[in-house]
């Protein structure tokens, strides 16, 4: 067994630095899109980068790419990396070990003195959340071209800000239509990332390997009733938007747990409210809801009902529905391949892994569309993630990165 030498001490140091640049108080971190804390965490990422000797570029939506040039650049580029963004109240380890793992992992090649063949690249990709803008994986739906330039600028924010106003706060004025990549600019793509659920650690496995990525939906609810005193209006002519709302919530729920599919999720993860007064009748309601399965056909028949649904219990109560799909996406099968050399790195580092789905969304569900992909996966503690509590391990780290670091080193030999 030999396995490549990871410098734990300077990842857990950078993972805790990075940590600390947040919109919100430690333990919680916060980094969303373009934010003050999203644009210095993104200063902070392009120093370590140029630490290590890569060179630097950033795309017109923000993605950034720092690579290690190999010796024949007529091939095709490898590339790894993840997101360091993070939604309200999240952890320090989602998107920010793929990221700060993937730069560990070339930095540990270098030091063994490998020449790579083909050039190396780091990609930290803008937006995988969809906090900002409600869809997520923003920076590489634009790379893979599944989102085209002309319809990301018509993504509002909650204050009707669009993304070029943002987009000009991080000094990007340029042309989204370049930042697409036609297929086949990379070679392969491998995102190592916590698995954000519970079996690894739970089956006292190291390492994950994804052959197939869940496929998501979100959609938006706009509810409109009447409003109203609280204490002047009467029951019966209520058309409370709350309340619609909150049966809107439960059909969701329901839809998922009659789909007949055990892979089905259905979340509603926004639900705003307004007046938002004691005395005062809900005249408005958000919903945001946020519906997964590993196949599609299931989840389109759960959509279905939850549309038929709304639009029965708004009609019953008198509410105006306005229903938006966010996005709706197929599901990604990993590079075969690609999953098989994943696991002939673990045991090169003699670690025990498994194959399986990831229920989470990554930037490696869209660049699957342009490149043959794979993840790693390493264990969370009980799964924990989208929480300050989120924790993995020092030692899964490290097991993670020299995996990465292996598999990276045999792709580009
Ligand atoms: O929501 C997701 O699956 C990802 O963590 N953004
Ligand atoms: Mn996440
Ligand atoms: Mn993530």
């Amino acid at each position: 067994m030999t396995r490549p030498n990871i410098d734990i001490a300077r990842v857990e140091a950078n993972l805790t630095a990075l940590a600390e640049i947040s919109e919100h108080p430690a333990p919680a971190v916060t980094r969303v899109l373009f934010s003050d804390a999203d644009l210095q965490a993104r200063s902070w990422m392009q120093a370590r980068c140029e630490e290590a000797g890569l060179e630097l570029r950033t795309d017109e939506a923000g993605n950034l790419f720092a690579r290690w040039h190999g010796t024949d650049p007529s091939l095709p580029p490898i590339a790894t990396g993840s997101h360091i963004d993070a939604i309200p109240n999240a952890g320090k380890y989602d998107g920010t070990v793929g990221v700060i793992g993937g730069l560990e992992a070339i930095r540990s090649l270098r030091k063994s003195g490998h020449i790579p063949r083909r050039s190396i690249e780091l990609v930290v990709f803008t937006a995988e959340e969809p906090t900002r803008f409600g869809v997520g994986c923003l920076g590489s739906r634009l790379l893979s071209g599944v989102m085209s330039s002309s319809h990301a600028q018509t993504l509002k924010d909650d204050d009707g800000l669009g993304l070029n106003h943002w987009r000009s706060r991080a000094g990007l004025r340029g042309d989204l239509e370049s930042v697409k990549l036609n297929p086949g600019f990379y070679s392969a793509f491998i995102e190592l990332h916590i698995e954000q659920g519970p079996l690894l650690e739970a089956q006292r496995i190291d390492i994950g390997i994804v052959e197939k990525i869940a496929a998501p939906a979100a959609f938006r609810a706009i509810l409109t009733g009447s409003g109203g005193h609280a204490g002047a209006v009467l029951m019966p002519g209520r058309k409370d938007a709350l309340l619609a709302g909150a049966e809107i919530a439960l059909a969701v729920e329901q839809a998922a747990l009659t789909s007949g599919s055990p892979d089905i999720v259905g979340t509603t993860g926004v639900f705003e409210v307004k007046p938002g007064a004691i005395n005062s009748i809900p005249c408005a309601a958000k919903l945001e809801i946020d519906l997964r399965d590993t196949t599609t056909p299931t989840r389109k028949l759960a959509e279905h009902h939850i549309l038929t649904k709304s639009s029965e219990i708004c009609k019953r109560r008198g509410i105006e529905l306005d229903w938006e799909t966010i996005n709706s996406d197929e599901p990604a099968i990993c590079d075969p391949a690609l999953v098989e050399r994943v696991s002939a790195a673990a045991n090169t580092c003699g670690l025990s892994s498994m194959k399986m789905i990831s229920r989470a969304y990554h930037d490696s569900l869209f660049m699957a569309r342009i490149t043959p992909v794979t993840m790693i996966f390493i264990p969370c503690h009980l799964g924990y993630s989208h929480r300050p509590d989120e924790y993995s391990s020092p030692e899964a780290i490290a097991n993670g990165i020299a995996v990465l670091a292996e598999t990276l080193r045999g792709l580009s030999e």
